[in-house]
This record gives C-alpha cells, structure tokens and sequence, in this order.
C-alpha cells in the first residue's frame, strides 16, 4: 500500500513540504542499498529534522498501520534499510546535531544523522578521539552505527559501537520516546537500553541521538605491511601481535587476489616485487612514538617474507589503501554478495582455506574475494559472478563458518541478506526472546518489518 495524499499531508504537517520526498527519481537512491544486490520500493521518503517529529511520525504511522524503514547514510551492506513495498522510509540523515566535547567526562552526543567522520573531527578537536573507525566514515551515520553495531578497523583496541555507548535517546515502536543522554560512566539502574537497541537494527525503536564514550587521542601511529607465503603463519602473527604489542590498533588480513584487483583498479604499483598470497597490516598507536616497539615485534614473527613500515602519514595511506580500498574494488567487478562472518580464532586458517571451493561447489564459476579483520576472526567473504538472487552461496559459507564455531554475522548485520539463516547463531529459545522483546517495544510491528526477525514465524528461525 502507497501512502495515501492524506498521509502525505500529515507527514508534511509534522517536517514541512520539503521533507516529504515522492519523486520517484529522488526516492530511487532511497531505495537501493550500497552493494546494488538489495533494491526496496517506497511511495514516500519522510526527513525528520528532531526526536519530537521523529516521534510525531512514528505515532501517526501506528496509528495507520503504516510501517518505516529506517535509513541514515544508506552504507549498510546487508540490505537493512531497503524499504519492502508498502513501507515509508525515514532518513535520520537531518538529525545533526552535535554537542560540544565534555572534556572532563570525554564524551559527546551526537545527533542520529552525524556522520562518523564528523564524530572523529569534534572529538579530536578537543584533543580525544572515537574508538570507532571504518571505510565509509564519511557518510555513514551515528543512528546508522548504533543500529548495526557497527565495528570496523579499531574493535580489537576499542571494542565494537556498543562499547562506546553511555546513553542513548530513541522513538520506540510504540512512539514513546526514551532519553537518558545524562553521560553517567557508572548507572546501574536496571535493563541498559543503548545495549539493547544497539544491534536491534531499527526493530525496536528509532535511535535518534547517541552519548558516546570518546578514548585518548594518539598523536603517533606507525603502520607495517606484512607479507605471509602461508596463511597459517599470517593467522599466528595476529595472535602473537595481540599479546606482545599493547601499542595494537589494528590487524588486517587480505590477499594476493584482492591486492592485484585494488593495484588494477586504482593503479596503484603491486606493495611488494615479488608476489605473496597473504598480507596483515598492523597499526600501532600512542602517544609516544610505537615504531621501536612494533619493529621488534615484527622482528619476532614466523613466517614473514617481506615487510613494509610506514610512519609518516602518506606512506600510512598508501599502505591501508591496499587493505581499504578492497570494498570499491570488487564493487568493479560486479554486485557481491557480502558474507561478514566470524570465526574462533583458531579456526580462521581452515575457514579461509576452504571457502574457496565451498563457493565454487555451490555457484560454479563465482569468484570468491576474501579479507577482514584478522584481531576480531571477522572474514568478509565477498563473492561476485553469482546472481544476485541465488542464496545456495550464502548459506554454503554461512554453514561453513557456524560449522567452525562461528557467527552468520560480524559486524554488518542480519538485515534482509541473512534472515533467513538467523537459526545458524540463535537458537530457538533465543529467537523467541527476541521476538518477545519486539513485540513489547513494537507492538505492532511497523518498524523494519522483514529486517532481522523473519515475518514468516514458520521460517527456518
Ligand atoms: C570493511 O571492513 C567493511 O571494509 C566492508 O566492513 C566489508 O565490503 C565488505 O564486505
Ligand atoms: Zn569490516
């Protein structure tokens, strides 16, 4: 069902005229995630500009058994903010506003359509930092980070979104709005709400604003590039870096495979003469210079066949370039189907070895592009040349990874991609509680229907 004119109205009762998007050429980016693989249809886009009008919508759209899909920088790569017929999408992108950085506490609050980026830059500004850094800083947002938990390159030092989260304002389904943004470091009053509605991933409330937990601003930072002829070695290194380097900010494995495809797509020269099948960056960060620390570390490692070591902030880039660029790179060589897994540590070597053929036994002829975050055991297996509505591949590497003891999700989310394999990682009474807490927080189920929690209850989960 299209929103009716009466609808339209009163949505542009509640944000103004030019809020109320419904050119179907303006709505198109709307309605497609980043990846291409997932494309929604919506009548209407609402831009709320506040947490009142956020809630304003949110009531009016129970009242008309009306759902929302709820969308911030549009970057998510798991098809969670693609609207299914009938749904209105809410872009949180207007909700801007940032607060001052309390220096004594080291936080801020920021607004649900702030852009990481943006996060990082005030809090550096007063000499802190944000714990939480990944490719697409500059347009994904807070409300968008909160939603899915986002991680990215700094978890294994930080810890993922959720662990930066002192407070949290937000619409629930039922449209009543709940704020505690007090920035107490210590408040043990009960259910802890940001936890909860982090990761929920817009299924139970809409996350409107966020206090974030800023962490000490590292002025130095050194980056090496290491090269494995072994797989197996470069896993080890991780673990060996992890424990002897306190200075640790990042760990990042990758292929020869996806290295040569960046070096094609961006002509960049290969990072070493010789070819090797496996790469690790590691980042070392503090306020006093890590090189010596990091260097005799690297000294100390097994299996590393060439190094690179950067310290001045342009080598750096050039050296993550390699690691960060591989997203845009496979996006060259068709729609991907992107399986953000996660594995014991113990079992990554065996995993990556053997999703190769995993791949090509379920979708002859796919091409499988593997890299990730090698400190958390998070593997993003991207495979193109599969059509985008052929599913056999993803659950041959979904079974794959929880047959090793591993998650059907990392850090991306379930959204619409993995729906239907959330019984891979929750069990049955676990799926039931989460259906229970969405039934109490959204009654009627308007927000992100389809995201998350299968609508079907007969389905596999
Ligand atoms: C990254 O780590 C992102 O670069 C994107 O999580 C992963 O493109 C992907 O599959
Ligand atoms: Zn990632």
């Amino acid at each position: 069902m299209n929103a009716s004119r009466e609808l339209e109205d009163r949505l542009r009762a509640i944000v103004g005229a030019e809020h109320v998007l419904v050119d179907p050429d303006v709505i198109a980016s709307y309605c497609t995630d980043w990846t291409g693989r997932f494309v929604g249809s919506s009548s209407t886009v609402v831009r709320p500009a506040s947490t009142a009008q956020v809630a304003d919508i949110v009531s009016l759209c129970r009242r008309e058994a009306v759902t929302l899909t709820l969308q911030g920088g549009n970057t998510g790569l798991s098809g969670g903010a693609v609207p299914p017929p009938g749904a209105l999408v809410c872009s949180l992108r207007r909700l801007r506003s940032i607060s001052e950085v309390d220096r004594q506490s080291g936080q801020l609050t920021a607004g649900a359509g702030v852009t990481i980026a943006d996060v990082q830059a005030r809090a550096e500004s007063a000499g802190w930092a944000y714990g939480v850094d990944f490719s697409s800083r500059d347009s994904a947002t807070v409300g968008g980070s909160v939603a899915t938990n986002a991680g990215g390159l700094r978890v294994l030092r930080y810890g993922d979104t959720r662990a930066q989260l002192v407070g949290i304002e937000a619409v629930l389904g039922t449209g009543a709005v709940v704020s505690h943004l007090g920035g107490l470091t210590k408040d043990n009053t009960g259910y802890h709400l940001p936890s909860l509605l982090c990761g929920s991933e817009g299924t139970l409330g809409v996350v409107t604003a966020a206090r974030l937990r800023l962490v000490p601003r590292e002025t130095e930072r050194v980056v090496a590039l290491l090269a494995f002829d072994d797989v197996a070695a470069a896993v080890a290194a991780v673990g060996r870096c992890r424990s002897a380097l306190a200075s640790l900010s990042a760990a990042e494995l990758f292929f020869a495979e996806g290295v040569a495809l960046v070096c094609r797509s961006f002509g960049l020269r290969p990072p070493f003469a010789a070819p090797h099948p496996a790469f690790l960056l590691v980042e070392a960060s503090g306020t006093t210079d890590p090189l010596a620390g990091l260097s005799a570390v690297v000294d100390s490692l097994v299996g590393v066949a060439d190094a690179a070591v950067a310290s001045d902030e342009s080598r750096r880039a050039e050296l993550w370039r390699y690691r960060e660029a591989h997203t845009e790179a496979i996006a060259t060589v068709g729609t991907a189907h992107k399986l953000d897994i996660t594995v014991p540590a113990g079992a990554m070597a065996d995993f990556v070895a053997a999703v190769p053929g995993v791949v090509d036994a379920s979708c002859p002829g796919a091409q499988t592009w593997l890299f990730g975050h090698a400190g958390d055991g998070n593997v993003h297996v991207n495979v193109t040349g599969a059509p985008p509505g052929e599913e056999r591949v993803d659950e041959a590497v979904l079974r794959l990874a929880t047959g090793l003891g591993g998650s059907i999700s990392a850090e991306h989310g379930i959204g619409l991609a993995k729906v239907q394999w959330l019984a891979l990682s929750r069990s049955p009474a676990e799926i039931a509680a989460f259906r229970a807490i969405k039934r109490a927080l959204d009654p009627d189920g308007i927000l992100n229907p389809g995201v998350l929690l299968p609508t079907d209850p007969e389905a596999l989960s």
